[in-house]
């Protein structure tokens, strides 16, 4: 039977509710400073965030809703001009504090470090944005807790494919089927389930009516032991928050 080896964390969404207060408005603020009047809404994201990447974002955004938008000279230059200075704003609402983890993400990744898992991160945002959110949330020194932080666009294609959950299992060196994924969105979950992994899925405002029938287990969050989950999907057997046995239980099935 396989034996839990190593933890593979989404971030957004999952460790930290960064989308709504934190990814978005930081795009309306690199509109603004940008001189763009373009706004968008916490209605209108959910329909931005079926694509991953902020670059890739920005991209559809134009193709879909500006088709007659012409930007000033090369357009991807003007993209990443403008991720550039999301990015900045982003970086900035993560250090004044502003985004905090998401009930039992502390606690879960203590009891893994006690039991001697492996750790790791598989997400499609910028690398210096995990690093800011765990310095900014658990300390400086998390940031090395993590063997491996596969972010951004260390692989070409990015979620729903499959290529940087692969990217995190061949840095770790480990089988799928030694590891338990953690997402929160379809896409995500698409992406990990395409590398093999089993997958436990927190949902969130955004996702929470999204398909998550290839999950092992749906909760609302990984909960504490005086908050537990609602389970939305699969066998808690008998747990109420998301812990190393449930873990190991999950995988075992
Ligand atoms: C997260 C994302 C990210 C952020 C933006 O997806 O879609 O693109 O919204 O980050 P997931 P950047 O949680 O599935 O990895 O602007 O840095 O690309
Ligand atoms: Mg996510």
């Amino acid at each position: 039977m396989a034996q839990l080896e190593a933890l593979i964390f989404d971030v957004d969404g999952t460790l930290a509710d960064t989308e709504r207060d934190g990814h978005r408005p930081a795009f309306n603020q690199a509109f603004e400073e940008a001189g763009l009047s373009w706004r968008w809404s916490v209605a209108d994201y959910a329909e931005l965030l079926t694509v991953t990447g902020g670059k890739e974002r920005i991209a559809y955004f134009m193709q879909r809703h500006l088709p007659e938008f012409k930007p000033p000279g090369d357009v991807q230059a003007f993209i990443a001009d403008l991720h550039r200075r999301k990015t900045a704003h982003y970086l900035r609402l993560l250090r004044e504090g502003h985004i905090p983890l998401r009930p039992g993400v502390k606690r879960l990744l203590d009891e893994a470090r006690a039991a001697g898992l492996r750790l790791a991160i598989a997400t499609t945002t910028t690398p210096e944005n995990v690093s800011q959110l765990l310095e900014a949330t658990l300390g400086r020194e998390s940031i090395a807790w993590f063997e491996v932080i596969g972010a951004g666009d260390v692989v070409p294609a990015k979620k729903p494919a499959p290529d940087i959950f692969v990217y995190a299992l061949e840095k770790l060196g480990l089988d799928a089927a030694v590891c338990m994924a953690f997402e929160d969105s379809q896409n995500g979950l698409l992406s990990a389930h395409g590398a093999g992994l089993s997958t436990i899925v927190t949902t969130n405002d955004y996702t929470q009516a999204q398909d998550f029938q290839a999950a092992v287990l749906v909760v609302d969050q990984f909960g504490e032991p005086d908050q537990p989950f609602t389970l939305q999907r699969g066998e808690a057997q008998g747990a109420q928050y998301v812990d190393i046995a449930l873990i190991r239980r999950l995988l075992a099935a």
